[in-house]
Formats: C-alpha cells, structure tokens, sequence
C-alpha cells in the first residue's frame, strides 16, 4: 500500500518558534524518544483539521511542556504548577466560543494539581485535557510521581517505589470516571505506531468535544520519558509496553459524545455599568474626572493600615473608587491575617495609569499609618522619598526614617470634631488628595451619590465635611 509521508509542519504549530530562546528556531526542547512532541503534533494536526488553530487557547503548565506556548499557534497561557484546570475552567467560561485544551503532566495534574483537576472534572467544564503520563517528573530529574510504578527507581526512591511508604500508582481515568460530569475518559499510548493511531483518534475526539461544547473531556496519553527513565528510546517505548499498560490499561472508560446534551454557561456580565447597578453601587462616572496633570504622585502604591473598627478597609475601597472615577488603574487588596485579630488590619491599595500586575504593595511609595503598631510596622517597608501620613491623635512616637517625607495628621481628632469617628476613612481620602495631588476635594464631593449610594443626604454632607477637612488640613500645614 502507497504511503505518503508528511513532513511538513501542521499549521496548529508556529512556523518559526520565535519564542524559543537559542539558534534552533526549527525544533522543540523536548529530549530525543520524549513523547511530548509525538501528543504536541497530533494535537497541532488536529487544529489545523477541524480549522480550529484561531479559535483555540492552549493552558501550559510547570513541567517539562511549560514551554508549549513556543510552539501553538493559538492563543497561550502559562500557569502556576497544577492550576490548568482552573484557569482552563475561567478561560472556557469567559470565551465560550474557543477549544479550550489543558496541558499538563503527571506531577503537574495528579500531585500538586489533583484537587483542580478534579474539581472542573466534576463541574463537567468545556475544555480538553491532555494529561501526559510518563510516569516521573521529568523537568526537575526524575523524581517520583504520583503515577510511578510499583518498584520504579527515581531519583527519590532510589530502591523502587514502596507501597508501603509512598502508596500506590494513581489511575487518573480510572479515579475520573467515578464522576458524573466527564463526558468522555480515554487512556492511549505512544509507545508504538498502532497505539499513536489510537491516540491521534482520542485527541481527535477531545479536541471535537470542546468544540461542540460537550463538556469535560480527559485523555490520559501514556508517554516516553527517556532522560528520567535513564533508557534509550527504544527502550522506552518497550518499557511502557511491558511495565505502564498492565498498570494503566488502555481504553475508552466512557464516551458519551454522541449525547445531544451541551455545556451551556450564563454568559458573563462584562458592561461594568451592569456590574455595578447589581452590586448595589452608583453609576459609573469614569472619564467625568480629569486627572491631574501636575500631581505629585500620579502612581500610589498605598498601604492603609491600623486596628480592626478604623475604618480601614473602606478608606483603601473609598481610594480605590474614586482612583477608578478618574479613570486610574485601581486595585484594593484586604489583609484578612491573624492581625486582624488585635494586631494590625491593613490594606494595599494601587492607583495607576499603567496596568497593575501583584495587587499586593510590598515595596509601598506611601503608608497612611492609623496607630502606632502599623507605623512601627510599615514605616521601614517604605520606599525611599516615601510619604508616612500618620494619625497624630492616637499615635505619639515620631517616625524614625529621615529619607521618607512624614505628614502627621489628626485623623481621629477631625473626625471626632465632625460628630463622628466613622468618617476617619473619608477625613483620609481627603489628606490623601492633597499629598498626592491626583484627586480635587470638589469632585470627590461630587461622587458622594456613587460612594455612599442608598445613604441619606446627612450621611453624604458629613462625609463631605470630612473630605474637606482632610484636605484643608494637610494643606494649611504643610504646603
Ligand atoms: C509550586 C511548584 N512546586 C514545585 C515545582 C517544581 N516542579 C517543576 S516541574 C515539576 C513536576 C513536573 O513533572 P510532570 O508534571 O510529571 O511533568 P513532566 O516534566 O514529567 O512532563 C515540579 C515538581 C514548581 N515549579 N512549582
Ligand atoms: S525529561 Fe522526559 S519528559 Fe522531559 S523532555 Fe526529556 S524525555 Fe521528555
Ligand atoms: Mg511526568
């Protein structure tokens, strides 16, 4: 029988891998017999088939396919160790209309990673998985797996993998099928041509599932690991043979891709109008505020911070919305620790032009310090040129650093003067603009109806009052 060879690229690949660091544009990483690359090109194939490569997202993970995104040429995302199927499951729910294809290897999906996949397994998600079952870890050098054999030596069971001490092989389908949602569990292999056939014929299947949106698909592919099986390739591919399929077996556990039944998400509300009228908050008035040209600051990385009932969670959300109405990145990440319980209660807040990356100010440009715990606390994590404002009604020790600028304020007093501890957080947002210049006292008066939606006119005149009297006083003392 003629045969014909193909040997140019699948277009599911990218022709020259740009990303790929070094000369060797041309080929993958992968060690010679690895069967990463066997499972990359029948799922490329498979893409560029059913004309897929546009509308499709491959998930990486952290293992030795981290680096898949140097080769697809659809859409790419490389995640934290373990975690494709959750970002799989985001990923699929916002682009409903993409294939969207979870990676990932035998530490990656059945160690660190079990809980994930098991969760958007059972929630039945639209996506394929490829789960690459070498038995090892093979990017960090052979070390045992959730899935190494019975006796297997790898570098961390240098006598053979003990049952009694390290438990037995996990079977992945085996352990899916227990659940209702999967709609299709197959277990192939890529020890031999005729296997490779039934292989391409799985990814073929998985990869049509999630295109027709029928749900969670999971394909279990049995593969080479030369370099951490310590074997050559041929070696290999007999090793599978003899030691992983008796222990693996291969077969299809369900198929129920014929059903009519398609997965059906509620579209996500996007329109940030629509967001907030359901989370109960005024209009957005974006694009209304200009910011200001000349601030001093025009990006804050903030921390607030002092005891549980200061108010400071709402002085660093009160930041955040009205950084937001002028158009600012913003971001407002709360610290639940345990020194919320007596100790210090504090928040990060950013306010940006640029997009933020860690919502977490580590390396904060400015700390509103509310007692003395936080001052002592946060002062020596400022950066230098820093501004401390700290409240100087409850906090009497002076700030230690030189090469920080400090700005004490009676936060407590004001507020205490207006009738009303509460308003610290809005006496704070007013200070704030006048250090930093980003925000007019005026305008913030403006948004009241946004921030405090639902309250009733006193509440807003108050907070009003409170803003203006931040702002005046940092003003009248320290310009
Ligand atoms: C949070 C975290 N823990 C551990 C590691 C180290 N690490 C990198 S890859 C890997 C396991 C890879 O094995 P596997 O998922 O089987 O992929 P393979 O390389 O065999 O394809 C581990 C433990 C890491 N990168 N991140
Ligand atoms: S270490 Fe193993 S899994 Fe990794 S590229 Fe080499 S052969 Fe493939
Ligand atoms: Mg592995």
């Amino acid at each position: 029988m003629a045969q014909k060879t193909v040997l140019r690229k699948p277009r599911g690949f990218i022709d020259v891998y740009k990303h790929k660091p070094g000369a060797e544009k041309d080929r993958t990483h992968y060690c010679p017999g690895c069967g990463h690359g066997i499972l990359h090109k029948l799922i490329a194939e498979a893409l560029e088939d059913f004309d897929l490569v546009e509308k499709s997202i491959v998930i990486s993970p952290v293992g030795c396919s981290v680096f898949a995104y140097y080769y697809f040429d659809t859409g790419n995302l490389q995640v934290a160790h373990g975690r494709a199927p959750a970002v799989a499951s985001a990923v699929s729910r916002a682009n409903p209309d993409s294939v969207v294809i979870s990676y990932q290897g035998d530490g990656d999906l059945a160690a660190i990673g079990g809980n994930n996949i098991l969760q958007a397994a059972n929630r039945g998600e639209n996506m394929v998985v490829f789960f690459v079952n070498n038995a090892i870890y093979g990017m960090t050098g052979g070390q045992m797996a959730p899935t190494t054999l019975e006796g297997q030596k790898t570098t961390t069971t240098p006598y053979g993998r003990n049952i009694r001490t390290d438990g037995y092989p996990i079977q992945m389908c085996e352990l899916i099928n227990q659940l209702t949602a999967p709609v299709y569990i197959a277990r192939t292999s890529l020890h031999d041509m005729p296997n490779i056939r039934k292989t391409r014929a799985a990814v073929r299947k998985g990869i049509q599932n999630a295109m027709n949106r029928k749900g969670f698909s999971f394909v279990e592919v049995l593969s080479m690991c030369p370099s951490g099986w310590k074997m050559d390739a041929v070696q290999s591919q007999n090793w599978i043979k003899e030691n992983m399929i008796p222990r693996f077996p291969l077969d299809t556990y369900r198929d129920n891709s014929d059903q009519p039944y398609t997965v059906e998400r509620p579209v996500p509300i996007m329109d940030p109008e629509e967001v907030r009228k359901i989370l109960g908050f005024g209009s957005l008035k974006t694009a209304n505020l200009r910011q200001n040209p000349d601030a001093v600051l025009r990006k804050v990385a903030l921390r607030v911070s002092g005891f549980g009932g200061q108010g400071i969670m709402s002085t660093g959300i009160a930041l955040a919305n009205v950084g937001m109405e002028y158009g600012y990145n913003v971001s407002w990440l709360p610290s639940y620790g345990p020194e919320m319980r007596g100790g210090t209660a504090n928040c990060s807040v950013k306010v940006q032009e640029e997009t933020i990356g860690a919502a977490e100010c580590t390396e904060p440009n400015m700390v509103i310090a509310m007692n003395q715990p936080s001052l002592e606390k946060f002062e020596k994590i400022l950066v230098p040129d820093g501004v401390l404002m700290y409240n100087s009604t409850l906090i009497d020790i002076e700030p230690t650093r030189k090469d920080i600028k400090v700005y004490p304020v009676p936060i407590t007093g004001m507020a205490d003067e207006l009738g009303d501890t509460r308003v610290q957080s809005m006496v704070s947002v007013g200070a704030f603009a006048a250090v930093t210049g980003m925000f007019d006292p005026g305008e913030i008066k403006s948004l009241m109806p946004v921030l405090f939606a639902g309250k009733s006119d006193k509440v807003m005149k108050l907070n009003e009052d409170a803003v203006q009297m931040g702002y005046d006083y940092v003003k009248d003392n320290f310009s």
